[in-house]
């Protein structure tokens, strides 16, 4: 076993305690403006931008330092309308006999049903998979430690880059998802972990209105 090399914490940025207070106060404000959204514009989306916002997820910490994670990103048409398709199909199944009647009883109140036009609408569907084992160059296999822990938290950074960027995203989990290897040619090490649907919201944009657990319920300091 040989130790990593070490270089001194360079970056590290430490704020005046006056600063500190009002970029986290202002953080969590921001934060609290993000909504999953459905309804999406067709007005593209700098390339550029989508990049930068997977670069922030990809700076996410990682079991054993493995970054189980792969970014596919869609933005041709053919190919949208392909997983759209796809996730329709799928979700017809969920809608129509697959979920237990308890799962839709609480889908129920957010209208959701198997239409997905926004797989379509919205101009990126960032495709993210999680890599549950690496491959070596000899097509050995080797375990990702937290991988699904891992992936969780690129996800999260990558949903605020998105917000941060001043773009809504959606959360879409078709279930199952494998039909997503097929379509992008993603080797079987990696499983759909969950679709980013990415844009401007449509103009006439509407959301549940919805709360979010008072802070009391979320978090006690012990
Ligand atoms: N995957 C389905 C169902 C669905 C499940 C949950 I949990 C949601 O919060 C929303 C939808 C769909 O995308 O419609």
């Amino acid at each position: 076993m040989t130790l990593y090399p070490t270089v001194p914490l360079r970056d590290y940025v430490e704020y005046p305690e006056d600063e500190m207070r009002r970029r986290a106060s202002s953080f969590q404000a921001d934060m609290h403006r993000r909504r999953s959204v459905r309804h999406f514009s067709d007005r593209p989306v700098p390339r550029q931008v989508i990049e930068d916002c997977v670069r922030a997820a990809g700076s996410a910490p990682s079991g054993a330092n493995m970054q189980p994670w792969y970014f596919a990103v869609v933005s041709d048409p053919a190919v949208k309308r392909r997983i759209r398709e796809a996730a329709e199909e799928e979700e017809r199944e969920f809608y129509g006999t697959r979920a237990p009647k308890e799962w839709l009883e609480v889908l129920a109140p957010l209208g959701t049903d198997e239409h997905k036009p926004f797989l379509e609408e919205a101009p990126y569907l960032i495709v993210i998979f999680v890599q549950r084992f690496g491959v070596t160059r000899d097509g050995e296999k080797y375990k990702h430690y937290y991988a699904l822990e891992s992936v969780g938290i690129a996800t999260g950074l990558l949903i605020a880059a998105v917000h941060n960027a001043g773009l809504v995203s959606l959360t879409h989990t078709p279930s199952p998802m494998g039909f997503l290897n097929e379509i992008l040619g993603r080797p079987e090490n990696e499983k759909p972990f969950l679709t980013l649907v990415v844009g401007y919201p449509a103009a006439d944009a509407r959301v549940p209105d919805i709360a979010r657990k008072p802070f009391e319920e979320i978090c006690a300091f012990v």
